[in-house]
C-alpha cells in the first residue's frame, strides 16, 4: 500500500464489504495495528472463541493464525469462517502433532490430556479439556487433586502451572518460538536503564525470564494489569502486538518491549529493523489481504464435520470451567 490514501480506500471498501455480507472481523491481540483497528472485535483465544460463539454474523473472518480460526469453525460450524492468509500457522501448534499425542496418550493410559488452546482440530479432539492461558490455573484447580495429567504443548506454560497448583502434570516439549526467544541479556539490560518499570511476562516465557517478572499472565490479563496499574513504565515480554491495545489504552504510560536473542534477530542474514519480537506468522495477515478474501471469499478454514464432534467437547468443558 503506497499511501495512507490507498489504506483508506481499503478500509472504506472493507466495511462495504463486511456490512453487505454480513461478515464480522475478529482480531487476535498480535495482530498488526491496522487489522486489530479495523476489527469488530480484539482479543486473546479464549476471548475470540466465545465471540464467535456468540455472533450471528455469516462470515468470521479471524485475524490470526490457523488455530484461532479452526476454534470458531468448531463452535460455528454453519458459519464461513475466512484467514487474510492461509499460511498464518503456530509454531506452538505445529510441534505437537496428532500421531505423537496419540502415542504419548497410549503410554500414559491412567491420565487425562489437557491441551492448551494453540493446538490443531485433530489434537484437540484426543484431549479431555483444553485450556487457555487466561483460565489454565482456573481450570487445573477445578481437577481432583489425585488426577494424573498430560498437558501440552507448551512446557514453559505447563512447568508455571505446575508451580502454581502444587500439580506434577506430565509436561509435553513444545514451546512458542516468540516468547522462547526473549533474551535474558535485554531484559537484564532494560531493568537497569527502567528501573522503576514493572516486569510484565506471558507464561509462555522461559522460567528464568518468569522470576525476573513482577506480573505474569496472559495478554488479557497483562493488558488489564497496566490499565488498572498506577504505575508509568512497563517492561513488556510478549509478543509485541499487544503494546498496540497497551498503548492506545493507557497513551501516558511507557511500554517497552524486549528484543530477542541476538542470533533469532537475524532473518535471512539480516539483522530485523525492529528490535520488538513479532511473531512472522502473525504478521502474514494484512489489510489488503483481509480485503481480498473477504470479497472472495477465499482461504476458507473448514473442519471436518466428525473431527468437529469430537474437538467441540474439550472447548465446551473450558467454556463451562472458566
Ligand atoms: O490465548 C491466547 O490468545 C494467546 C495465544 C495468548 C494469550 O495469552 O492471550
Amino acid at each position: 500500500m503506497n499511501n495512507s490514501a490507498d489504506k483508506k480506500v481499503l478500509i472504506e471498501k472493507i466495511n462495504k464489504l463486511r456490512h453487505e455480507k454480513n461478515a464480522i472481523i475478529l482480531a487476535h491481540y498480535y495482530q498488526l495495528p491496522e487489522l486489530q483497528d479495523i476489527a469488530d472485535f480484539v482479543g486473546d483465544s479464549l476471548a475470540l472463541a466465545r465471540k464467535a460463539r456468540e455472533t450471528d454474523a455469516s462470515i468470521l473472518v479471524m485475524c490470526g493464525v490457523n488455530f484461532m480460526a479452526q476454534t470458531a469453525k468448531i463452535l460455528c460450524p454453519d458459519k464461513k469462517v475466512l484467514i487474510p492468509d492461509i499460511n498464518a500457522t503456530c509454531s506452538l501448534a505445529d510441534s505437537c502433532r496428532a500421531e505423537d499425542l496419540r502415542k504419548w496418550k497410549e503410554q500414559h493410559p491412567d491420565y487425562m490430556v489437557v491441551s492448551y488452546v494453540n493446538t490443531s482440530a485433530e489434537v484437540k479432539a484426543l484431549t479431555d479439556i483444553v485450556v487457555t492461558s487466561s483460565n489454565a490455573i482456573k481450570i487445573i484447580n477445578q481437577l481432583p487433586k489425585d488426577k494424573k495429567i498430560l498437558f501440552g504443548p507448551d512446557h514453559n506454560l505447563g512447568d508455571y502451572i505446575n508451580t502454581l497448583t502444587g500439580r506434577n502434570m506430565q509436561l509435553w516439549n513444545g514451546a512458542c518460538h516468540v516468547h522462547s526467544r526473549f533474551s535474558l541479556e535485554e531484559l537484564i539490560k532494560l531493568k537497569k536503564e527502567h528501573p522503576q518499570a514493572k516486569v510484565l511476562a506471558h507464561p509462555e516465557c522461559k522460567r528464568v525470564l518468569l522470576e525476573l517478572s513482577d506480573f505474569i499472565g496472559s495478554t488479557e490479563a497483562l493488558l488489564n494489569y497496566v490499565k488498572t496499574s498506577s504505575e508509568y513504565e512497563f517492561i513488556v515480554l510478549t509478543e509485541s502486538g499487544i503494546l498496540h491495545k497497551m498503548t492506545q489504552a493507557c497513551p501516558d504510560k511507557l511500554f517497552v518491549a524486549v528484543p530477542p536473542e541476538t542470533s533469532a534477530n537475524i532473518v535471512d542474514g539480516k539483522p530485523m529493523t525492529c528490535h520488538c519480537n513479532e511473531c512472522e506468522y502473525m504478521r502474514l495477515n494484512n489489510l489488503q489481504k483481509l480485503y481480498k478474501c473477504l470479497e472472495n471469499e477465499t482461504n476458507e478454514v473448514d473442519v471436518a464435520p466428525e473431527l468437529v464432534a469430537q474437538a467441540l467437547k474439550p472447548i465446551e468443558k473450558m467454556l463451562s470451567m472458566s
